[in-house]
């Protein structure tokens, strides 16, 4: 800024002018200043899951219709920030997708792989043979060739459809009893052998696809060895395997690291990649917990299961962070054999735990609070890579 005024005296008004003009070149610059400033915190922002682990493993998140049909615009931002993977929370089940014999619904799930695409996402299928959130014609079918046909019909479809575009396929979900026995579900009608139909008919329409069996509690040991004898058998009959999804639903209170570590340990050991693709942390009470409590009971009311209806107390905030931590760090340990870990839900708000196993309930399981604001679990997650 030049300045040209004559300045004969401290009173005249010629000074009073340049004084008046040197101080705002100082504000001015204050205010350059401030904003530098500023703008070297929103950078330091810039930190995220995603980046914070890409050398390690892939960061997702389950999204449901809202976050698909991008509603919500801090959630959209979010979403692209934190998160390079996705999952579809309910679009792609066949209740959804297939809701008649011979009729699809795909609009969703079209927009959901769109979205993926667009954002530069590794797009998880999920999921194509699942006994739950059948529709409702699947559940009526008595004989096996009905069944098999619904099954391989739908596999085709849904699979061809995203031929190509999706990364990785959940094809089978939940085969198993917690006792590592097979489920009785409709398919079990079809023998066991319907694990190795269902992943060889997906290789064989999306050969690009990493294919995963996908389940809960597997880290357990009954169970985890159903799964290894699932894996084995496919291995073994020459199908293709690429995955294990441990789905990682589980309570601040009850967090077993030894049993996840030599699930890792075991599932790597048969050269398959291993995925937490359902992470979440219950604070609250289960009923299943509370001993001698009568699972039929109706809790839903009562206040003693759903404590922190005005917000989590900071204390539940530190165990909730030392867990993630705990956790994330025995991932890191074993970062070699994960291939992606995703959260089950965007933030506490829309997680499935606010309404299981007792509906109606204020759960804050996640990383990301009812505003969209990183908790303290989440510095806990990103400090280890700091
Ligand atoms: O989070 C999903 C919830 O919105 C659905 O109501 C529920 C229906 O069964 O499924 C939830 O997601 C499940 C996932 O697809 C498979 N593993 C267990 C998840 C939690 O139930």
């Amino acid at each position: 800024m030049s300045i040209s005024l004559s300045v004969h005296s401290g009173n005249s008004i010629g000074f009073k002018i340049l004084k008046y003009l040197k101080m705002k070149k100082t504000l001015l610059f204050s205010v350059i200043f401030i904003v530098f400033l500023s703008q070297m915190g929103y950078n330091q922002q810039q930190i995220s899951l995603k980046a914070a682990y890409k050398k390690d493993f892939l960061i997702g998140t389950a999204l449901g219709a809202e976050h698909i049909h991008e509603r919500n615009e801090v959630a959209n931002h979010l979403i692209k920030k934190e998160f390079n993977a996705i999952t579809p929370e309910n679009h792609m089940k066949s209740g959804l997708i297939h809701p008649e014999w011979g009729r699809y619904d795909f609009d969703i799930a079209d927009k959901y792989v769109a979205y993926g695409k667009k954002n530069g996402m590794y797009v998880v299928g999920h999921t194509l043979v699942w006994h739950s959130q059948l529709p409702k014609f699947a559940t009526q079918l008595q004989n096996v060739d009905s069944i098999r046909s619904f099954m391989t019909e739908h596999i085709k479809t849904v699979a061809s459809r995203y031929a190509g575009q999706i990364n990785s396929w959940d094809v089978v979900n939940e085969a198993l009893n917690e006792d590592g026995t097979m489920r009785k579900s409709i398919f079990l009608k079809l023998g066991e052998g319907y694990i190795k139909e269902a992943f060889d008919l997906a290789a064989k329409i999306d050969s690009k696809a990493e294919l995963y069996y996908n389940d809960y509690n597997i880290e357990q040991p009954a169970k985890r060895k159903g799964a290894i004898g699932i894996i084995k058998k496919l291995q073994a009959s020459g199908s293709k395997i690429n995955g294990v999804g441990i789905q990682g639903h589980w309570s601040i209170n009850t967090l077993n690291l030894q049993e996840i570590e030599d699930a890792i340990i075991e599932f790597s050991n048969l050269g398959v990649k291993v995925a937490f693709t359902e992470l979440d942390l219950t604070v609250l009470p289960n009923p299943w917990d509370l001993k001698g409590a009568d699972i039929n009971q109706n809790f839903e009311g009562n206040p003693q299961m759903n404590p922190y209806i005005n917000g989590l107390p900071d204390s539940v905030g530190v165990v909730l962070a030392e867990k993630y931590e705990q956790l994330f760090k025995l991932f890191l340990k074993h970062k070699d054999k994960i291939s992606r870990v995703t959260f089950w839900g965007v933030n506490d708000g829309h997680s499935w735990l606010n309404g299981f196993p007792i509906r109606n309930r204020t759960n804050y399981p996640l990383l990301f609070d009812r505003n969209f604001q990183p908790k303290l679990a989440y510095q806990s997650v990103i400090n280890l890579k700091k």
